[in-house]
């Protein structure tokens, strides 16, 4: 089927979230807007962590641990993914790293935490614009799936 014409190896999806993740970076318009546009205008409710003048972090709708925060660009400016990076967004990406040091702060969780991007369709990427996932409050295991 189409996955495996857009991607070089097997998707192996295993679960519904899996494939409906990946089904969705595939037919997406990944310049379209996403959920999180409203998030930042506020014209949805979230959970916010932490707010400044060019980052919004919120907690994750679906938490895969205790602590679970999304680290965005107000501005997406292309950001749909990390791997559309180009010399202009070194400044906000390095403010967003920094957001998730301040989260991992403020969330307690400094002693142990991690900071994932996922890209794209075979990283299981559902919403195109650019986000850190900032995990913590249990036991991470090593490799992540
Ligand atoms: O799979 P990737 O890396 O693209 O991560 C997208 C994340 O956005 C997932 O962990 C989702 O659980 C999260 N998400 C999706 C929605 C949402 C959210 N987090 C907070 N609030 C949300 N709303 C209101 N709506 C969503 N569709």
């Amino acid at each position: 089927p189409i996955q495996s014409r857009r991607l070089p190896f097997s998707t192996g999806a295993t679960n519904n979230e899996e494939a409906a993740a990946k089904a969705a970076a595939l037919d997406a318009d990944k310049g379209a807007p996403t959920i999180f546009d409203k998030i930042i205008n506020k014209e949805i409710p979230s959970n916010i962590v932490y707010e400044d003048e060019k980052v919004l972090a919120f907690r994750d709708i679906n938490p895969q641990a205790p602590v679970h925060v999304l680290v965005i660009p107000k501005s997406r400016d292309g950001l749909t993914e990390l791997g559309k990076a180009d010399p202009r967004h070194e400044e906000i990406l390095g403010q967003l790293l920094y957001a998730a040091k301040i989260v991992a702060e403020k969330e307690g969780i400094l002693d142990g935490f991690r900071v994932v991007i996922n890209n794209g369709a075979s990283a299981c990427q559902s919403v195109y614009h650019l986000h850190l996932h900032v995990l913590g409050g249990r036991q991470m295991k090593w490799p992540p799936g």
